[in-house]
């Protein structure tokens, strides 16, 4: 039977197209199901912490194809059963102050302690730089070769809300792959440190002893956000001035109210390269966690932080709707020439646009 259909079909030059559209068929249904095997599989490796996996799955994440994204979307969902089981701290600080050192020590640290860590980093500057923060991956050589650490460079994304939301679902991915400790690295540039804030348990800056002028040139808001401030590089000839920043900082600190987390944030001291005081602040992120469990803090901030990351979620994907549409796009550019010209309000000109 198959053999005279498959001569009938090569005589008759016209079926040729329905017998391509045939395989083509047959292809896709084999490449859908080969995606759902690999998702399969996807998952399974990563309940099984194998970091190749997580990597591929980070990869799937991140990519732009929709067929990724779908797979990516249903691996997220495999996934979030697993989830929710680690310490997240965010890790902010100017280039220079001793990030990745940190990390590494740090890192290094809980691993001894028996911790599963994973590091990943939102970094706002990539997608123009071309750069990565944890591109210097040479810094943190130990850690890159503990196989109980984890270290994915940052995503890339045309916005620091696309790069948020893949750093969000690898997190996801990486405490089912079993990580312990989840450290979200960023250097704060624009808002990233808020949203590196909205997306952690604890949140860490990094300072540096200066010439006294320490909370000059510091970020509205930033000491409020911190959970802790760790001045790094006191040693050597920098330690009389880390002491009198200490000073600074935890007078500065007192100036603002108690949190809701009923924590009271401190100033210490550490130096990343000789492994100084990296002990001391994974002993106060013990304690906050032990005082937000048990005030029930800890579950809240997370409830409260899907609530918002729901929100903008929306908020990103309604505006990416609107933004691309070629219709959109064409008004738009008349309202903004309009709008220079003085012929109408951005009040108007906002309605107009929201109305078509
Ligand atoms: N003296 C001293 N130098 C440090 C310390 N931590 C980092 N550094 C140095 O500071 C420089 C920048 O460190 P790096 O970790 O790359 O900073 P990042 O840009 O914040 O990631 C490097 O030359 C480090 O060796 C420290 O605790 N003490
Ligand atoms: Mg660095």
């Amino acid at each position: 039977m198959a053999k005279e259909k498959t001569s009938a079909l090569h005589k008759n030059k016209g079926a040729s197209q329905s017998e391509d559209m045939n395989a083509r068929a047959i292809k896709n249904i084999r490449s859908k199901r080969n995606t759902q095997l690999n998702t399969k599989t996807l998952v399974a490796s990563i309940l099984k912490r194998d970091t190749v996996a997580l990597s591929r799955a980070i990869t799937l994440i991140e990519s732009k194809h929709p067929s990724h994204i779908k797979q990516a979307n249903t691996l997220i969902e495999a996934c979030l059963p697993y989830a929710n089981q680690s310490i997240r701290i965010g890790i902010t600080g100017v280039p220079g102050v001793g990030k990745s050192t940190f990390i590494e020590t740090f890192g290094k640290h809980l691993t001894s302690k028996g911790k599963r860590v994973a590091v990943l980093a939102i970094d706002p500057s990539s997608s123009l730089s071309k750069g990565s923060i944890l591109g210097d991956k040479t810094r943190m050589e130990a850690l890159v070769k503990d196989e109980h650490a984890f270290i994915r460079p940052s995503a890339s994304g045309d916005s620091l809300g696309g790069v948020a939301r893949k750093t969000r679902e690898s997190i996801i991915l990486c405490e089912a792959a079993g990580f312990d400790v989840i450290i979200i690295e960023t250097v704060g540039v624009g808002q990233s440190e808020t949203t590196v804030h909205s997306m952690v348990d604890f949140f860490l800056l990094l300072k540096l002893a200066g010439a006294g002028d320490e909370l000059q040139g510091i970020k509205r808001g930033i000491i409020e956000m911190a959970d802790a401030i760790v001045i790094n590089k006191a040693d050597g000839d920098i330690l009389k001035h880390a002491q009198l920043a200490k000073i600074a900082f935890s007078k500065a600190l007192h100036l603002y109210p108690k949190k809701a987390s009923q924590w009271t944030p401190k100033v210490t001291l550490c130096s990343a390269l000789h492994n100084e005081g990296i002990d001391a602040v994974w002993n106060q992120i013990s304690d906050y966690i032990a005082i937000t469990s048990e005030n029930n803090y800890f579950k809240e901030k997370r409830q409260e932080q899907n609530k918002f990351w729901l929100i903008q979620t929306i908020e990103a994907q309604l505006s990416s709707h609107f933004f691309n549409r070629p219709d959109i796009k064409k008004e738009l550019q008349k309202q903004l020439e309009r709008i220079e010209a003085n012929k109408t309000t951005p009040f108007a000109a906002a309605d107009y646009l929201l109305n078509l």
